[in-house]
């Protein structure tokens, strides 16, 4: 089959024909996270591309990510103890005050996608939360996305609360959204910066030792 209609599903905000694509691929043999990697994702990321060209409206932003989202709920079941192996445990959430979750779902579906175990707390999540999630799944990663100038500024809060647990040698903070940058990461003591998704995952995978 050509998946290459899965990834125009995904563009055009499709679910229904997603969802009934993703079916036949899983069918013919492709492995769920093949498809979520290499056909899925790069619908996210070419919606995104236009998205960022002024060719693509908040409105085709979120139906893209609904079609993503139908997709992932039939293939997410699959993928379970697929390898029995993880990479490790990423709790992900988008910081206090902040609603912005496109972005940092995509994170969290490449991080499923590769093998990462995810907890996603959602939006506008507290410091509090933050470290509760940590503590109680013992997580090697915490994520913090933030789309706000506004609220940017609230991942310190969340990285002086983990410190205060005594806890901030027991996990790596990632840091990610569209206003943030390296500088700033380093500023607020977080230990990673990356600019998308992908490299999300492949950073990880380095952080915590587990690729070349
Ligand atoms: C969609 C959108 C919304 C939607 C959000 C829907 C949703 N479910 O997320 C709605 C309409 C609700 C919304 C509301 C608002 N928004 Co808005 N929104 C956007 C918009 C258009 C796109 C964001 C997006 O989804 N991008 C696509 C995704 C794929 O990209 P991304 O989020 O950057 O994520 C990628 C990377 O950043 C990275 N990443 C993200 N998180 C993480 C985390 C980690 C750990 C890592 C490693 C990487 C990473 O990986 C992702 C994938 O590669 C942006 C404009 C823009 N250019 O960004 C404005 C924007 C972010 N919004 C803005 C504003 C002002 C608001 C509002 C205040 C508007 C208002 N007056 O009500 C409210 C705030 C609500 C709130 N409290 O959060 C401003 C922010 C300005 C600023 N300087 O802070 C922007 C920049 C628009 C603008 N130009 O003015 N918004």
């Amino acid at each position: 089959m050509d998946l290459q209609e899965l990834t125009d599903a995904i563009v055009a905000g499709n679910m229904n024909g997603a969802v009934t694509l993703s079916k036949q691929a899983v069918e013919s043999g492709i492995e769920p996270k093949t498809i979520i990697s290499d056909y899925l994702i790069k619908g996210m990321e070419i919606i995104g591309a236009r998205f960022g060209e002024g060719k693509a409206f908040v409105p085709n932003l979120l139906m893209s990510a609904r079609a993503m989202k139908g997709c992932l709920d039939l293939l997410k079941p699959m993928m379970q103890g697929e390898s029995g192996i993880s990479y490790g445990k990423v709790v992900i959430g988008t910081v206090k005050g902040d609603l912005h979750d496109i972005g940092k779902n995509l994170v969290a579906s490449m991080f499923e996608g590769s093998g990462f175990e995810v907890i996603n707390l959602g939006i506008n999540v507290d410091a509090d939360k933050f470290v509760k999630a940590v503590i109680d799944n013992d997580a090697d990663i915490l994520s913090l996305s933030a789309l706000l100038t506004t609220t940017m500024g609230y991942m310190k809060d969340v990285i002086k609360a983990v410190e205060e647990a005594g806890i901030r040698n027991n996990v790596k903070i990632m840091v990610g959204g569209a206003p943030l940058n390296e500088a700033f990461a380093r500023e607020i003591g977080a230990d990673v910066y990356t600019a998308d998704a992908n490299e999300a995952v492949i950073v990880a995978k380095k952080l915590l030792g587990k690729s070349s």
